[in-house]
């Protein structure tokens, strides 16, 4: 695909990186005193995830994370987006914390130092204890306040080695995902519990980051989000944008709303007041989650397209689910989902690397001076291991390798454009489980080989471990070995 005018080389200071989530990649599910997150028991829900796959072993990271780390220095990574797994931690989510657990990530933190690599700790990403969810979980205010105790104790004991604190990864996908879709754990189905969810994640991460810095004064704190790059079906009609307005509430101004505005925007309390009065935000909540942001990051994999809905009966989503079954779009009935030119990923995503850029710009108009970083860009594709003449395996990863390079080109225009970012993080380091897709979906640079665990680099590593290296956007086929 063509790319906008990209510059030649990135900043020497650009950081390059890649991420993993706990769940996703730890394993060890019951060692090492960890206690039930609510994927492991969402896991257990005969149908919820595909194949009937859990994370009990996963890449079985907790036992070769110095093997990982090593997969790291060789990739020549300036940084590593890793989660903590908060029931590790402190099995129950509030109450005493787990030695054995703190000194894992510890440990990992040291030697991920040791080698140059500053480590970019996600506090939550999405495994909450289950004895919380057993509590209420998100729907419950007390989650935001435990959250925080959390926190105030990673800070102070991890310290200033971690680079950025990142409160919560992608709230939106904890919040409608987990409690209005169900899809995601702990697989509730309620709209309204939904946007208590949103609110207690905002706050949540305003009480915590408040509590790293009370720690840490001079701690760099962050939070994820996945924005949605909106795009009206026919940009001249005005229902389809009325449409695209009605979701960019509730997929964005959700968040970047109370985060940097100081407020939920209005479209988005109007849009819901038959589901919820909202009456879960107090005095003082909105003052609480609006902390300094000193860098927001972004994870970006494709781009979203609305229309009015126009027809008889009930709009389908892009994927072909009736709407009510289950939105996550709460209060949503009469917004439709549209199929997007190709071409696709795994995923069925579709691939369009200019939305990156558009969201960098956009980003940058509305809030100047906000330093951002792509803090997740990866796609699935169905690989395939081949042996190459010496008798090595090989995963030739091409669509991989392209996305890839497109997207950090469109990364590449923005900051051309002017735009501060700082750094581009590569999902993921590793092929691991994709939440309710199971093993089915592999997003790595490095592939996982399953049940056995061995690790072999794809092409799209070798690829980017010249662009960590040099700083400098590789041919597509630059991916010798
Ligand atoms: C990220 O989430 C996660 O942080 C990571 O753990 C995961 O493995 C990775 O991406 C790959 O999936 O059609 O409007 O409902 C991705 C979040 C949210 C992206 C839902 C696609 C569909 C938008 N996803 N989204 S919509």
């Amino acid at each position: 695909m063509s790319t906008p005018a990209i510059p030649a080389d990135f900043p020497a200071d650009f950081l390059w990186g890649t991420a993993t989530a706990s769940y996703q990649i730890e394993g060890a599910a019951a060692e090492g005193g960890r206690g039930p997150s609510i994927w492991d028991t969402l896991c257990r829900v005969p149908g919820a995830i595909q194949g009937g796959d859990t994370g009990d072993v996963a890449c079985d990271h907790y036992h070769r994370w110095r093997e990982d780390v090593g997969h790291l220095e060789r990739l020549g990574v300036g940084a590593y987006r890793l989660s903590i797994s908060w029931s590790r931690v402190q099995p129950g989510g509030s109450g005493p914390f787990n030695p054995e657990g703190v000194a894992f990530y510890s440990d990992l933190v040291d030697a991920l130092r040791e080698r140059g690599i500053r480590p970019y700790v996600t506090l939550y990403h999405w495994d909450l204890p289950q004895e919380l969810e057993d509590a209420g979980g998100w729907t419950d205010r007390e989650t935001a306040y435990a959250f925080a105790e959390y926190a105030r104790h990673m800070a102070g004991e991890l310290g200033d080695r971690v680079e950025v604190w990142t409160t919560l990864n992608e709230p939106w996908c904890s919040a409608y995902l987990g409690y209005a879709s169900g899809v995601h754990a702990p697989g509730r189905t309620e709209p309204a519990a939904a946007l208590a969810a949103v609110h207690h994640l905002n706050l949540a991460h305003g009480l915590a980051a408040r509590a790293i810095r009370e720690v840490l004064p001079a701690a760099q704190v962050s939070i994820t989000l996945n924005l949605h790059v909106l795009r009206a079906a026919d940009p001249a009609s005005a229902d389809d944008l009325a449409a695209k307005a009605q979701i960019d509430a509730l997929a964005n101004g959700a968040f970047l709303g109370p985060l940097l505005d100081g407020a939920y925007p209005a479209g988005l309390l109007d849009g819901t007041a038959h589901v919820s009065d909202w009456s879960f935000v107090r005095d003082g909540d909105l003052e609480l989650v609006r902390q300094p942001l000193d860098v927001l990051g972004v994870n970006y994999y494709s781009t979203t397209m609305v229309r009015r809905f126009r027809g008889e009966g009930e709009p389908e989503s892009a994927d072909g689910h009736k709407a009510s079954a289950a939105s996550p779009w709460v209060g949503v009935t009469d917004v439709e989902f549209v199929r997007q030119p190709g071409p696709y990923t795994a995923m069925g995503w579709n691939i369009e690397a200019g939305g990156l850029t558009e969201m960098l710009l956009d980003l940058h108009e509305r809030y100047p001076g906000l330093p951002l970083a792509v803090t997740e860009n990866g796609a699935a594709f169905d690989d395939e291991v081949v042996t190459d003449g010496e008798g090595r395996p090989r995963v030739h990863d091409a669509r991989r390798v392209a996305y890839l390079h497109d997207h950090v080109a469109a990364v590449g225009a923005a900051l051309a454009a002017g735009v501060d970012v700082r750094g581009y993080f590569a999902w993921s380091l590793l092929d691991n489980f994709e939440w309710a897709y199971g093993y089915s979906k592999r997003f790595g640079i490095i592939r996982v080989d399953y049940p056995t665990g061995e690790r072999t680099w794809k092409d799209s590593a070798l690829w980017y471990r010249r662009l960590a290296t040099t700083g400098r956007l590789p041919a597509v086929t630059e991916t010798a070995p």
